[in-house]
Order: structure tokens, then sequence, then C-alpha cells
């Protein structure tokens, strides 16, 4: 009878510690494998590290890429996809917020946000770092082939004004987006970048109207290929796909126009249509790691706003990808324009577009 007890007792304790296994390794398998969809640009991480996040966190992440704010806010607006890391320009982070398509971030969860410089923190677009901390950063500026300048026997340009040059028929690459080619008109003429001025707009789109047969193509990613093999002599570029370029063609130099440009502040965020908002903030705090932003910094060429990462010696002396102070001041952030202005920069581009 005493042994039937032992043997039923055992029998119990077995069958609640093997329940008490399955709810816990459930709880974990369910957690860990959950799914975290991930909206960035082209270019803009070293693929690796996703893996190294999988395997340190057992989340699967589902990466996609985009290739402008503005697509990006149309398909996270669309509510179509569970994105729950999207990485906005600071313009963008703006808008966003304002439309309430952003989640509010839980600092607790992102102890590694003490890594990023302050100088990149608070800003206007984002008090306080509410719903957004900073990636990377850089300028737009013009990416140019010495070799080539010196074959057509013209000087290297110091601002956007010079690609307008006659000798650069058909040897200028621009980036496929409104703002960054509307921008630069607008900068070549001397005005600002975020002009609503009817006038203003009016002549920058004459200007690039008039830029057009020197325009060999409007382009994505692949301009940092096109322009490592030589097919123009001039590219409008972000400074981080330049360095790039130089890595592999070392005629390649480039030059951000003091003259008036933009600077910008790429960011990363948690969009409303998150399922997963734990697994966002802990990609958000990975890629926030000292040792992570280093390797991804290496990896994409772009400006890091991670204080150990600006304070490597090789970025502390270089002025072209992390230019002084100074400098940066006098270039300007894209401002969050409203939709009816935004409707004229992309109608000026589409026409330039279509005149080609
Ligand atoms: C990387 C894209 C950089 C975005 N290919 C610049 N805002």
């Amino acid at each position: 009878m005493r042994k039937v007890t032992i043997l039923m007792v055992t029998m119990f304790i077995l069958a609640v510690s093997i329940v008490f296994l399955q709810v816990v390794s459930n709880q974990v398998v369910s957690v860990n494998s959950q799914d975290l969809y991930v909206y960035n640009w082209g270019d803009y991480i070293d693929e690796e590290l996703i893996d190294q996040f999988e395997a340190e966190t057992g989340y699967n992440v589902v990466y996609e890429t985009f290739d402008s704010n503005e697509s990006m806010y149309v398909k996270v607006n669309s509510g179509s996809s569970p994105y729950d890391v999207i990485f906005p320009s600071e313009y963008m982070v703006e808008k966003m917020e304002s439309e309430h398509l952003l989640v509010e971030l839980d600092k607790s969860l992102l102890p590694n946000l003490e890594n990023v410089d302050p100088y990149f923190l608070n800003q206007a677009f984002d008090q306080d770092n509410k719903y957004s901390v900073p990636y990377f950063w850089g300028t737009v500026g013009i990416a140019y082939n010495t070799e080539m300048y010196d074959q057509l026997e013209i000087d290297y340009p110091t601002s956007y004004a010079d690609l307008w040059n006659p000798a650069l028929v058909d040897n200028v690459l621009l980036l496929d987006g409104a703002r960054e080619v509307v921008g630069s008109s607008l900068n070549s003429l001397g005005y600002s970048l975020n002009s609503t001025d009817e006038q203003e707009l009016n002549q920058a789109k004459q200007n690039l109207l008039n830029l057009a047969p020197n325009v060999k193509g409007v382009v994505g990613d692949e301009i940092k290929m096109l322009m490592a093999n030589e097919e123009a002599a001039a590219a409008i570029v972000w400074a981080g796909d330049a360095q790039l370029i130089q890595e592999d063609n070392e005629a390649i130099e480039f030059i951000t126009p003091e003259s008036g440009s933009n600077i910008y502040l790429d960011n990363i965020a948690i969009p409303k249509t998150s399922q997963n908002i734990e697994g966002a903030h802990a990609f958000i705090n990975f890629l926030m790691d000292n040792e992570v932003a280093s390797v991804n910094t290496e990896y994409v060429g772009y400006s890091s706003p991670i204080t150990e990462v600006m304070n490597e010696p090789e970025h502390l002396e270089d002025e072209t990808y992390y230019p002084d102070v100074e400098v940066m001041e006098n270039l300007e952030y894209y401002a969050n324009l409203d939709p009816d202005n935004l409707k004229r920069y992309n109608n000026i581009f589409l026409e330039f577009k279509i005149s080609l």
C-alpha cells in the first residue's frame, strides 16, 4: 500500500514537472521564436549583425528595404505590413509622430541609449527622444572622379552649380529622391532646400530642366556601382555612399558644398503597426551597442552618432565624413513640408524626370 502511494506521488510530481517544463519552454519558444519585421533603407546594415541578433535573442528577423522616406511612409501609413522597426529621417519622425504613427519608446529597455553622443539627442524634431533614437547621419554632396575631371579639363566641383557645366554632358548621376534633387537645385541657386517660395521653386524647376543634358541617370543604390565603374564623372550622393565608392575607386573624391547642402539624421523608431514591441526595443538597443555600432559603421560607410565610434582615431581626423560642428551648422536639415508643398516638390521632380 505504501509502495503504491509512493509510486502515485512520484508520478504526480513527474506529471506536474512535465507540465511546468512545457509551459516554461513554450513561453521561451513563443517569445524567442517571434518574428521581428524590420524595414530599413537599402544597403544600410551589415546583415551579419542581423544573424548575430537572431542568435543572441532567438527572434526571427524579417528584413525588408525601402529607398526613400516617402515610400516608407506610404507603406507604414497604409497599415498593410506589420513592421516593428523603421528608420525615418528627422523630418519624417516629426511627420509620423504628428500623425500618431509611432509608438512611444520605453527607455528602460534601451540602456545603450547612453552610448549616443549628446550632440544628436533631444533634437527639435523629437524632444527627449520620445519616439526615435539616432542611427546614422551624414551630408548630401558631390562624389566626383578626379581623373575624369582632369580629362575633361574642368575644375573640381565646390558647389552644386558646378554640375551645370556644359563640359559634363551625359556625365552626372542623381539620387532618385525628390528632396535631394529639388533641394540641390534650390541650393545651386543660393536658396534654402526647404523653400516654399513660388518663384524660387519655379526657378529651381527651370534650372533642373536645364540640367537634363548633363544627366546620365536618376538612380537608387546602384549609384555606388555606377560611380565605381566610371559610368559618370560626378554624382549627387549621400556621404556614406561616397565613402564606399572611394573604397572601390581611388580617383573618387567627395565634397559637401559649403554654400548649401543637406545634413540628415536617420533614426530608429517603432511604428504603430508593431506586434512585437519588446523585440523592437531589443533590436534598437542592440544597434546602439558600441561594438555592434562600430562593426555596422565600418560596413555601411555612414557616420555614426555613437560617441565611442566617433572617437575612433580614423573618424576623429576625418573632416570629410565627420565635419566640424561649424561646417555642420551651415547645412540644413530637411523641414517637414506640409502636404501641398511636398506635392509641389514631387511634381517638379516628376516633370524633370519625364523631361530626361
Ligand atoms: C543608405 C541610405 C541612406 C539614407 N543606402 C540617407 N538618408
